[in-house]
């Protein structure tokens, strides 16, 4: 089973994704914990070029390649062979990402996205994903807390607004493959929620 977590930062979606892993390792299965960008060794370097900040312009072109490259590096050299090997695969993001953060935040075009992200993924696609919604302020107001913001927090409050509302349309298009969870409940709620999910719909 393939299954990933969504939202914007702060959210609590590494926690979530996190006590998933832990869990299922506990209950004696096999499992993997894995991000975008950089679940792969070239795909660090990737996501160094993709987050570090300097002064040279990043045109938005190239930065949707890059997220498609480190995808489709992920896909090839560790999402698929754990699925084959009967693993089960958990990705902090992975595509509804790209379509909320270079789609709807930044403004390129959504189709365009589909496209590569399709390709990228050589049309896999997560058996669920769960997105877990925070208002913006508070997911800023908790990264601040506890570390520094890099190149893509920084953006104004206007794309942080537009990224939320993007994952959650993004959600109310895809219908019941992407569950929407309330980033405010404490950690326990919520992965109560997702563990009740995921046992409803025989996934583990
Ligand atoms: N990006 C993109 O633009 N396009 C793409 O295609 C992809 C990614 C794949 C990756 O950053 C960046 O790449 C990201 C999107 C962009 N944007 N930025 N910047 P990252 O991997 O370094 O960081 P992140 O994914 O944004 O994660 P995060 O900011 O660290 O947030 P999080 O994973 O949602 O939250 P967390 O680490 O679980 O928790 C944050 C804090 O809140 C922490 O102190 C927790 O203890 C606390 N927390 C967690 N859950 C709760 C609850 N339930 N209540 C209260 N407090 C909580």
């Amino acid at each position: 089973m393939f299954i990933t977590f969504e939202g914007i930062e702060g959210a609590g979606k590494s926690t979530q994704a996190k006590m998933l892993y832990q869990y299922l390792k506990s209950q004696g299965k096999p499992v993997i914990l894995t991000k975008e960008p950089g679940g792969t060794e070239r795909g660090k370097r990737i996501r160094e070029i993709l987050l570090s900040k300097t002064d040279e312009p990043f045109p938005h072109i190239a930065e949707l390649f890059l997220y498609e490259a480190d995808r489709n590096l992920h896909i090839n050299n560790l999402i698929k062979p754990y699925l084959q090997k009967g693993y089960t695969v958990i990705s902090d993001r992975y595509t509804h990402s790209t379509l909320a953060y270079q789609g709807y935040a930044r403004g390129l075009d959504i189709n365009l996205i589909q496209q590569l992200n399709n390709i990228a993924t050589e049309g896999l696609q997560p058996d669920i994903t769960f997105l877990i919604d925070i208002p913006v302020e508070e997911g800023l107001k908790r990264i601040t807390r506890y570390r520094e913001k890099d190149r893509i927090e920084e953006e104004d409050i206007n794309f942080h607004h537009r990224l939320r509302e993007g994952f959650l349309k993004i959600a109310q298009q895809e219908g019941d493959k992407v569950v929407v969870l309330d980033g405010t409940l404490p950690p326990e709620t919520l992965f109560k929620k997702v563990l009740d999910t995921l046992k409803e719909r025989n996934i583990i």
